[in-house]
């Protein structure tokens, strides 16, 4: 009986141990059950068409953006104009159009708004012989009744003239535009129009994020690599759809598409490559020249949305989305003590994920722990804004306008 009862003990302390050991290793490894923000959500406009991004202003009127239709205000009392786009708009845009992923996509109030009345928007126009993205400036009176004073103040963003192997015209545009609260300049994020040598081809728009002053000349401390246009901030991207600034460091962070592998967050630096080159390499042929969704190298592994063997000084980004692509589009930083624990953390909305996932990060910035909000509808989150209220305001592609607000509140 002692013998026995010596054989059995190890075995209950030893797999005592193992299961105490499972357990801790699923806690490491596993998403607490309480990775979940709880929001309730209101849905405050419906019936739009293909909704774009939104702004608020000072006095409470919210600003928003439909693809093919304009820019549009809902004022304080509630009225809705068409304000700046499709015929009927207080101001028509006769160059104005919505191709693919083109139309009319980011707005951004200037930060003196309630003094200049200021606006800008990124949209396609047909002005001239190729069609180009560009960055308009308007003036919109206090009434929101007579808009005025067009200037284009980037002109020259390369637009995806026409169907290839990769997809249809006016693909892979960027289009987010935000003014940073830290230095006062604008961020313009641009696409790779499905080109293989533009994100690395410091002489042309497209595949950067852009940074600029309201006039739209560069503004200075850009540290583009010589040579290159001093507009540019950051290059060697691929489609970024989100750009946000830490609440307390002002770094900007963009979030980007993935080819199929690895959507990106990536904390930037003025004069960085963001490390995507979907140009051949020697001895390596591509459809169209454009290796996005292929290989770019003679081993034949796909074409890395953060190449460090081409580019070893990279950005690194700070989340990959567990290496696959769902469509990653805007992010903002959730800031104000209401948010309670989860002030500080990236929202981060995905399309085809249909979700909006929330990232903490390091003093680095680089992400440790991620969590997603509970129970929104399956929608396609196009623009994520922080109202005046303190509220999350969501846009989605089904045509609605949602508010999120904490519900521990
Ligand atoms: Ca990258």
């Amino acid at each position: 009986m002692t013998r026995k009862t010596t054989r059995v003990v190890p075995k209950i302390f030893a797999a005592l141990l193992v299961a105490v050991l499972i357990h801790w290793g699923c806690n490491r490894s596993m998403p607490a059950a309480d990775n979940r923000l709880q929001l309730t959500r209101t849905v405050v406009m419906s019936g739009l068409s293909d909704p774009w991004d939104l702004a608020f202003a000072p006095d409470g009127a919210m600003l928003f953006t439909e693809k093919c239709r304009g820019l549009s205000v809902r004022t304080p009392d509630g009225a809705i104009r068409l304000l700046f786009g499709t015929a009927g708009a207080v101001l028509a845009a006769d160059d104005f159009f919505c191709q693919g992923q083109s139309g009319m996509l980011g707005v951004a109030l200037d930060p003196a708004f309630d003094e200049n009345r200021l606006v800008y928007v990124y949209m396609a126009s047909n002005i001239g012989r190729a069609k180009t993205n560009r960055v308009v400036r308007l003036e919109v009176e206090r009434d929101y009744a007579v808009v005025s004073g067009r200037k284009d103040i980037v002109t020259d963003i390369p637009f995806k003239q026409s169907l290839n192997r990769w997809g249809g015209a006016g693909a892979h545009s960027g289009g987010r535009i935000r003014f940073s609260p830290f230095d006062g300049y604008l961020y313009v994020t641009t696409g790779d129009n499905h080109n293989g040598p533009l994100p690395q081809d410091l002489s042309r728009l497209g595949g950067k994020i852009l940074r600029v002053d309201r006039d739209g000349n560069a503004a200075p401390g850009n540290q583009t690599p010589a040579g290159g246009d001093p507009r540019i901030y950051t290059y060697g991207h691929r489609n970024v759809q989100g750009i946000a600034f830490h609440p307390v460091t002002g770094r900007p962070f963009a979030s980007e598409h993935g080819p199929g592998h690895d959507d990106e967050v990536t904390p930037l630096a003025a004069g960085g490559n963001g490390g995507w080159d979907p140009a051949p390499a020697k001895g390596v042929s591509c459809p169209a020249d454009y290796c996005g969704y292929t290989s770019n190298k003679p081993d034949g592994t796909p074409t890395p949305m953060t190449d460090l063997d081409r580019f070893p000084d990279a950005l690194k980004p700070s989340w990959n989305n567990r290496g696959v692509s769902e469509g990653m589009s805007p992010c903002v930083f959730l800031t104000g003590p209401h948010w309670k624990g989860w002030e500080g953390w990236l929202a981060v909305g995905f399309l085809r994920g249909a979700r909006i996932e929330l990232l903490q990060m390091d003093a680095a910035g680089m992400t440790i722990r991620t969590a997603v909000v509970a129970d929104l509808p399956e929608e396609r989150m196009r623009s994520l804004v922080p109202g005046p209220d303190g509220a999350l305001y969501v846009a989605i592609d089904a045509g609605d306008i949602w508010r999120l607000e904490n519900a521990a509140q």
